[in-house]
């Protein structure tokens, strides 16, 4: 009989990857959806498998909807994708985030416990936990120091994992994953924002891109490595945390003349902070401007993080360089806005 998998958050960019890979394993895969779901079945169809998921109604925060799932599916494997994943919005939030992202945690495994002991489950943990970081790089052992609402939240959600494990026996992995991209990234983060608004710029469909902080430095990687990584966590006897990271950091800025190379365009920089632009060489013309709307009230500076333990234990390495993630980002959203008028995603 076919395995049986649970994905949370499916309609997200890391669910619509794991499914992939997942039916691509010969899983059946369960994909939970809330009835006002943002971003609907887009990403699955872009992938072509949207009619190979089994959508089942899924809200984090009903715990009744949570048990009556895990004890009728009874998966082999529950992955929690599903959170208010947007960074910025949490200080908008913090109550909202913290009941989706940390409480609803230890509803699923309370359900895993109660209905499904022999699931195994897998928590998105994040690199925001590192926050103010106490050491470079980061890896397993690393103190938390989390800056954001959305932080805090995940790092309840961590350690209730490593609680139910310790407690209970749970077959529980945390997945401390740093930031990994694709064309199905949502829109509001920042290198989505800067692909599809550079896709935009060259069709003459808006002037310029406006952006918070360019300083910050960020370890991407791509998330078509990552789901796969997560994937490696849930096959181990025994359930562990992992650090996934690429183990180079770049700045956003660094990311912005990335990417811009692929859409046609040399930047040159002038000016400092706020009032700093970024010019195509070529035309003359500012296409990057820096706004303090974008600006968080509490910024994780740097994050770097060092993924020996997932190398040693899971084979697992991020194989894609940020050069091609910012290309294949941008391609694609060109590709869609000279055809479509629009991203698709
Ligand atoms: P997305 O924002 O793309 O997807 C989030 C998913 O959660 C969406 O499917 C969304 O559904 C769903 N969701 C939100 N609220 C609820 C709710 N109340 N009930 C049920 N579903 C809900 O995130 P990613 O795919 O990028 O990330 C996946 C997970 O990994 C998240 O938990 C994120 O915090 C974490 N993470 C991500 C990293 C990254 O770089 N991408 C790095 C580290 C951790 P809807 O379509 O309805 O909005
Ligand atoms: P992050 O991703 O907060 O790291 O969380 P995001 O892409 O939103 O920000 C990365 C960095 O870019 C700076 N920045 C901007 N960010 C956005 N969104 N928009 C802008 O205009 C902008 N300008 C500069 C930010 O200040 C920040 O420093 C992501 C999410 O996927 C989380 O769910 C996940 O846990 C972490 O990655 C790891």
């Amino acid at each position: 009989m076919a395995r049986r998998a649970l994905v949370t958050g499916i309609s997200g960019q890391d669910g619509a990857y794991l499914a992939k890979l997942l039916l691509d394993k010969g899983y059946e895969v369960f994909g939970g959806v809330r009835r006002s779901a943002r971003s609907g079945q887009d990403r699955l169809s872009v992938l072509g498998i949207a009619e190979s998921v089994r959508l089942v109604d899924f809200d984090l925060a009903e715990v009744g909807n949570i048990f009556r799932l895990v004890r009728t599916i009874r998966p082999d494997e529950l992955y929690n994708l599903a959170a208010q994943s947007f960074v910025a919005a949490s200080w908008e939030f913090p109550l909202a985030t913290t009941d989706v992202n940390a409480v609803a945690v230890t509803r699923i495994l309370e359900a895993i416990r109660l209905f499904s002991p022999e699931t195994r489950f897998y928590q998105a943990s994040t690199s925001e936990m590192f926050g103010q970081v106490r050491t470079v790089p980061q890896n397993e052992d690393t103190p938390f120091h989390p800056r954001s609402p959305y932080g805090v939240s995940k790092l309840y959600g961590h350690w209730m994992t490593v609680n139910y494990r310790e407690s209970f026996g749970l077959h529980a992995s945390s997945g401390i994953l740093f930031n990994h991209e694709s064309p199905l990234r949502g829109r509001e983060f920042v290198t989505r924002k800067i692909s599809l608004g550079l896709a935009r710029v060259a069709e003459g469909l808006q002037d310029c891109i406006i952006l918070g902080n360019l300083d910050a430095k960020r370890d991407w990687g791509f998330a078509g490595d990552y789901v796969e990584g997560m994937w490696r966590m849930l096959q181990r006897e025994a359930p562990s945390d992992f650090v996934l990271a690429s183990g180079e950091t770049r700045s956003v800025r660094s990311f912005v003349e990335t990417a811009a190379e692929t859409a046609g365009f040399q930047i040159r920089w002038e000016g400092s902070a706020t009032d700093e632009v970024g010019i195509d060489v070529g035309s003359g013309k500012t296409i990057v401007r820096v706004s303090s709307e974008f600006y968080r009230p509490a910024e994780v500076d740097l994050l770097l993080g060092d993924a020996s333990k997932a190398a040693r234990e899971l084979d697992w390495r991020s194989t894609t360089s940020v050069e091609d993630i910012a290309a294949m980002m941008v391609q694609a959203d060109l590709d869609d806005v000279k055809r479509f008028g629009d991203a698709r995603v």
